[in-house]
């Protein structure tokens, strides 16, 4: 397929209670929606960036600026858009608008680098049947970063081009499941009862692990609390979004009394040295989130010993296709892997779900229910299972995302006029 035209469109969409994180708090989701149009379909991408540059140095306003100025003429301008559909294409070198070294596009055939060696069977190994969606990254490339506004476009290419071979995304990642487990993260809540009323009512819905945001002033007692709430078995892990420092390590290490899944990102995302530290200090394995940026990032977070676990959270790595990536490095050396989340409405959680059915995903996502964030979702909602699904989503196994864009709903929550680049 040719890619012809690429929207933006800027939304609020409010959300069932306010999220409060160490980093911030927040009441309504500012989404940022890629809408790619191709001569043989559409598709869409939702970008993770949030309101404010507090998780990651990206933001929503920022990549919304950076696709529309250098990705987006990039993507429509790259030669890769005259592909063949074996996925071959021959080598050019093209002048781009806004970089005088123009791209070099070479002319070897679609390939999918593995840090972990030659890939046995690996999920990345398939990328090779979405010649479009494959080529992305690498036309993306000369931009530094960005690697959530990257992933946006990618993912919406990648819908287009699987809805125009009628393919799934759980089919084309390699999903071994129909239902995925699923987890819900708690933010941090203004008492200690709210935190426990909150807690039981997910426990009542099914959710199959509880993750609690935690902060300086805000661990010890709420996470032994809900540990006495949920009782000894129940899993149960804590999230610190690089709140804490070295100096916190023993109280970190106390944090093993409570028999947690995993403690996850609690320094400076640059800092492995002292996730290091704390791998080595406390027996709660050790979980990186915003330190983990692609596939050679993960492998060398894991060869350190500054991570027991990975989160994987495909537009924080630039794509679904880097985090199979992640995924295949991840199994190759027995590292479980998780699904993250970025309070996505339907459309990046579609895709999510997809990702969390290949077989390295052994624990419960950060793919909860639509009703947990909003009370009426972009596509149809994402239900819980009942019976022996309880605290499950299915797959989609629909083309693509499997799921639908209500546009009425993409108008009424817009805060800017679509922007339309051709
Ligand atoms: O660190 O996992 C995180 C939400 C926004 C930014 C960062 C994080 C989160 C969550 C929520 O924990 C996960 C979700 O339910 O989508
Ligand atoms: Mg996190």
């Amino acid at each position: 397929p040719t890619l012809e035209r690429i929207e933006l469109h800027r939304l609020e969409v409010p959300l069932v209670r306010p999220f409060e994180t160490s980093f911030g708090r927040e009441t309504v989701r500012e989404v940022l929606l890629v809408h790619a149009v191709t001569d043989a379909g559409e598709g869409w991408g939702e970008c993770v960036a949030g309101r404010d540059p507090f998780y990651s140095s990206e933001y929503v306003g920022g990549a919304a600026s950076v696709i529309e100025q250098y990705l987006a003429p990039a993507l429509l301008r790259s030669p890769v858009q005259g592909v063949e559909d074996d996925g071959h294409m021959s080598g050019v070198l093209i002048d781009d608008p806004s970089h005088e070294a123009g791209i070099w596009v070479d002319d070897r055939e679609q390939q999918v680098p593995d840090a972990s060696g030659p890939a046995s069977g690996g999920a990345a190994g398939s990328i090779g049947s979405v010649p479009l969606a494959a080529s992305v990254a690498r036309t993306l490339a000369f931009v530094a970063g960005h690697r959530m506004a990257k992933g946006a476009l990618e993912a919406a290419v990648l819908d287009a081009e699987l809805r125009t071979q009628r393919r799934s995304m759980a089919e084309c990642f390699g999903a071994v499941r129909e239902w995925v487990d699923c987890g819900v993260s708690v933010g941090i809540a203004p008492t200690l009862d709210e935190l426990l009323d909150e807690v039981s009512g997910y426990v009542e819905q099914g959710y199959r692990r509880i993750k609690l945001k935690i902060k300086p002033g805000w661990d010890l007692i709420p996470v032994g609390a809900v540990r006495e709430l949920l009782g000894r078995d129940a899993m149960l892990q804590v999230d610190a979004n690089t709140a804490y420092t070295a100096a916190d390590i023993p109280l970190l290490a106390s944090l093993d009394a409570f028999g947690l899944l995993l403690i996850e990102q609690p320094f400076a995302e640059e800092d492995l040295a002292t996730h290091v530290r704390l791998a080595e200090a406390c027996e709660t394995p050790v979980c990186l989130d915003e330190s983990i940026l692609d596939v050679a990032t993960a492998v060398d977070a894991i060869e350190r010993g500054a991570t027991d676990i990975v989160n994987i959270k495909p537009g924080r790595m630039g794509g679904y296709l880097e985090a199979l990536r992640v995924h295949d490095a991840c199994r190759t050396r027995d590292v479980p892997v998780w699904c993250g989340g970025m309070l996505e409405t339907g459309v990046g959680r579609a895709a999510n779900v997809a990702l969390a059915a290949l077989p390295g995903f052994t624990l419960p996502g950060d793919t909860s229910a639509s009703s947990r964030y909003f009370a009426d979702d972009l596509t149809e909602p994402f239900v819980l299972g009942e019976g022996e699904h309880r605290g499950q989503l299915r797959v989609p196994d629909a083309p693509g995302t499997g799921v639908t864009v209500r546009r009425e709903l993409v108008r009424a929550w817009a805060t800017a006029e679509p922007v339309v680049i051709t």
